[in-house]
């Protein structure tokens, strides 16, 4: 019997609905920046901070400086694991969710290659980070790079939520001079130097569980979590797609969407666009 196709169509099961829509990737190409809700379902997201709030005393040297967790002031440096999926196949597999990666092809243009993972502990009291673009650190040729920041707690103005300046992800990377007694780790101090002065930074606020999208050239830092109770835990991937052919020596290996080392992407050695050695480090 021949299946006419409106027998087909009415039989066929319901196309999949899209995981992020037209006006959200018109967001992130206007803007640099997207919030897409319940990447993770509820228990993934249970997971990852049940997890992580283990993983904090394995005593593996992994925070800023080359800290274990129980060294860091928070008042002083960024308390966050660095590079954790080169640590636990768990962390891995959650910053290459199918999910995720799909999002980022949908952004990319291109299957996402994984560059770095991050997680924010960002207690109480912890400091924020001064405003910087990511790919002044990665150094992804071509410019592909973009984080993917899902939220672990609701992150708000109180607890140190990301601030963004729109539109600034069509500018070229601004090169940071570096000003004595300034730390860009600090919120309110810039890692770019000067500011632009038609910057106007917004604040993101992104509940729990979904995940913001922004591209490498995207100004932006966070604020200082004031609260005397709520945390500010984020787990982050930056990620660059198919097409980069080299990238700054500290996010290599290079891992493909089934975890497997790439060898198309090489260890940058230009230095930038901001030469003299700068650019390139861990952020
Ligand atoms: O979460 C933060 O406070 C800063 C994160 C950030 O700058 C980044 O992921 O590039």
């Amino acid at each position: 019997m021949s299946i006419t196709l409106d027998t087909f169509s009415q039989t066929a099961a319901a196309p999949a609905p899209a995981l992020i829509s037209a006006d959200q990737i018109e967001q992130f190409h206007r803007d640099g920046w997207c919030v897409v809700p319940a990447l993770f379902d509820a228990a993934e997201i249970e997971a990852i901070e049940a997890f992580f709030e283990g993983f904090k005393h394995n005593g593996i040297a992994m925070y800023d400086d080359g800290l274990k967790f129980e060294q860091i002031d928070p008042a002083q440096r960024q308390l966050r694991a660095m590079h954790p999926h080169r640590h636990s196949e768990r962390a891995k597999d959650w910053a290459l969710h199918p999910r995720v990666l799909e999002v980022l092809a949908a952004l990319l243009g291109r299957p996402a290659l994984l560059a770095q993972t991050m997680y924010y502990f960002k207690p109480p009291g912890a400091k924020g980070q001064g405003m910087h673009q990511d790919n002044f650190y990665l150094l992804a040729a071509p410019a592909t790079c973009i984080a993917a920041w899902t939220a672990i707690d609701a992150a708000t103005l109180d607890n140190g939520c990301l601030w963004v300046v729109p539109g600034s992800h069509r500018n070229a990377i601004h090169c940071p001079k570096e000003v004595p007694g300034e730390n860009w780790n600090n919120y309110g101090d810039s890692h770019i130097n000067p500011f632009p002065r038609d910057a106007k930074p917004i604040a993101v606020t992104v509940p729990r569980g979904s995940t913001m999208f922004f591209g490498g050239q995207l100004i932006h830092g966070s604020g200082p979590n004031r609260t005397k109770d709520t945390s500010r835990r984020t787990f982050i991937g930056h990620y660059v797609n198919e097409s980069t052919t080299s990238l700054s020596k500290f996010y290599h290996p290079v891992l493909n969407a089934r975890g497997e080392v790439v060898s198309t992407v090489a260890v940058d050695t230009g230095g930038g666009p901001c030469g003299d050695g700068k650019g390139g480090g861990v952020h």
